[in-house]
């Protein structure tokens, strides 16, 4: 941080702590650090070098914030401080910001009833403890639960779901607005996590007011959490809760990187910082000695200059990635682009699809893809499922756009039910006439493990069957997935040349990621599919592709990766 911004900070946090220890925002002393802290964000003097008294020159700062300027200078820290932090801890402090809980009410509560955390809060509500303080009564009490209630929401985690569509639009509207020159989502949901807790985004502007203005007038917002002048909260309708920074273009890949997190993942670059004599913040990377900022504009520009490889944000769970990125040891990933084909899609054959066959043959064709396996489900499933004769219409519309579309391989596939033994539909001969074979689980989640585990290997027996669709089943918020011996499941996938899939529908990621990171280990190829059900939907590949990222997957192990010729053999072999 360039020290600036770091004594910014610092006089924040005083005047914050200093607050609680006057009992309120309206002292002396208080609005004293309030006005220098302004005076030192704007101000373009050289702070560093100024005596105490030329400091107290400066409008707003006064002689005791001056020698507290000088002693950070000086020392790299202020004394003041540091006695506030140990009389009031964090947990204490974090009291202080919900709603309705003002400072000589919350010393009244550390004081009379022993409050140090929120959990305290609550147990002290629940018994009815807070009524008969002076100032109080049973109307602020119920007041409080409910501000509480709201804190706790907060921890809700939602699936990705349904958070990641409204970021996206997030993202697009924020970038229209003028003078933003950059936007992102960050913290879980950029690393894909597959629940979420809040949205945050961070902007790239060097006027935040315009965005902010957006932002708390957005008809999707139901309440405004806080606004300042560059950072407020919102809580939609649907109740997701979304936090916007603004920050200068210069520090963007900063921010982003340090509100992309994870915490641990920051930690460990911090320590990486540290031993190259550097420190590492949302403002920047900033060599000690000399303060020399390093890099700060992008996250590539970072963690060059930690001396790395960049770090997929998928992958930044301190899982080992900042070891293996200073290595040169990070596995390859494969993008989105790369990708020469999707194996699993449907057409309005299958009930609960849309497109027809040459709409979606015509997508794939805009996606640049060489191969493509049109999937609908075989006749087990009931409702969606397609008999023999209706399949052969399929195969024969597909050979009709075959001179169409001549620079890519139509395949004639489906995704074949696994049934409670592992039967699939048709008969072996019947499902050697596809082209490509998916299997997949769409019911009997309760079986025991064991039974499980040997549904899918015999499943996987068939020689038809060269993809096991999603997996687990799971349906992420809604139903947990099938329990079964994930390692006697992968080896047999790995004898039979079965590729494992990795499902891109938002609502599966299935395999899951500590299966994909098993099936790494062991040796097992994987196709990302998009498994989509209208022919927009085969762009929905991307999400896949961020998954196999969190699963650590080379693209060499990725089937759709390979080249047609090495398709081929792997389809035929
Ligand atoms: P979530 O919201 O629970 O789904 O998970 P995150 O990772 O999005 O967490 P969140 O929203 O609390 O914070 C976003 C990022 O900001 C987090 O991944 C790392 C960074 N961050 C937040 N607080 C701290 C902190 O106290 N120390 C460090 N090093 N980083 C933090
Ligand atoms: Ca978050
Ligand atoms: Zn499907």
């Amino acid at each position: 941080m360039s020290s600036r911004k770091e004594l910014v900070e610092l006089f924040r946090e005083l005047t914050e702590l200093l607050t609680l220890d006057e009992g309120g925002p309206s002292t002396f002393r208080v609005r004293a650090y309030e006005n220098a802290t302004e005076a030192l964000k704007s101000t373009r003097e050289p702070l560093e070098e100024m005596t105490v008294s030329k400091l107290t020159k400066l409008e707003g700062i006064g002689k005791s914030t001056a020698q507290k300027i000088r002693e950070y200078y000086d020392t790299g820290r202020i004394e003041r401080l540091e006695e506030l932090r140990a009389k009031f801890p964090a947990d204490f402090v974090m009291l202080a910001r919900v709603p309705g809980l003002g400072p000589k009410t919350l010393l009244r509560l550390r004081d009379e009833l022993q409050v140090a955390n929120l959990d305290d809060l609550r147990a002290a509500i629940a018994a009815q403890k807070i009524r008969p303080l002076k100032g109080m009564g049973a109307k602020s009490e119920k007041k409080l639960a409910k501000a509480i209630e709201r804190i706790g929401s907060k921890q809700d985690r939602r699936p990705i779901a349904e958070a990641l569509p409204l970021a996206e639009t997030l993202v697009e509207e924020v970038a229209a607005l003028p003078g933003v020159e950059a936007v992102q989502y960050a913290g879980s949901l950029r690393r894909f996590r597959e629940t979420i807790a809040d949205i945050d985004l961070v902007v790239a502007s060097r006027d935040a007011e315009p965005i902010m203005e957006f932002f708390a007038n957005m008809g999707r917002v139901s309440e405004v959490l806080g606004r300042g002048g560059t950072k407020s909260s919102v809580v939609t309708n649907t109740g997701i809760q979304v936090d916007l920074r603004v920050v200068e273009p210069e520090q963007y890949g900063a921010a982003l990187l340090y509100f992309t997190g994870s915490k641990a993942h920051n930690i460990r670059l911090r320590g990486r910082a540290l031993d190259l004599g550097a420190t590492l913040n949302e403002y920047g990377l900033v060599e000690l000695e000399t303060e020399k900022v390093l890099a700060s504009k992008t996250e590539e520009d970072i963690y060059k200059a930690l001396g790395m490889q960049f770090i997929a944000p998928p992958l930044r769970e301190d899982h080992g990635e900042v070891a293996a990125a200073a290595e040169n040891a990070l596995p390859n990933l494969v993008a989105t682009e790369d990708l020469r084909g999707d194996l699993h899609v449907h057409t309005s054959y299958s009930g609960d699809a849309k497109s027809s066959v040459a709409e979606v043959v015509e997508a794939a064709s805009k996606c640049g893809y060489q191969y493509l396996a049109i999937t609908d489900h075989g006749k087990d499933l009931h409702i969606n499922g397609v008999d023999e004769v209706t399949h052969a219409q399929i195969a024969e519309e597909i050979a009709a756009l075959g001179p169409k579309y001549s620079d890519m391989l139509l395949l004639h596939g489906c995704e074949l039910n696994i049934g409670k033994e592992g039967e699939l539909d048709y008969s072996e001969e019947q499902r050697a006439k596809f082209d490509l074979c998916v299997a997949s689980i769409h019911s009997h989640f309760d079986l025991a493990p064991e039974a499980q585990t040997e549904r899918l290997i015999t499943a996987m027996k068939a020689p038809s069957v060269r993809i096991l669709g999603h997996m687990l089943a799971r349906s992420i918020g809604k139903r947990e997935g099938i329990e079964c011996g994930v390692d006697a499941v992968l080896e047999a996938a790995k004898e039979a040349n079965v590729a494992i899939e990795i499902n891109s529908g938002l609502t599966r990621l299935d395999a899951p990621v500590e299966v994909l990171r098993r099936a790494c280990e062991i040796g097992n190829v994987f196709a990302v599919s998009s498994d989509a059900h209208h022919a927009d939907h085969l762009s929905s590949i991307r999400f896949g592709v961020r998954h196999s990222h969190r699963g650590w997957v080379p693209r060499e192990r990725i089937v759709n990766y390979w080249p047609l010729a090495k398709f081929k053999q792997w389809l035929d072999g």
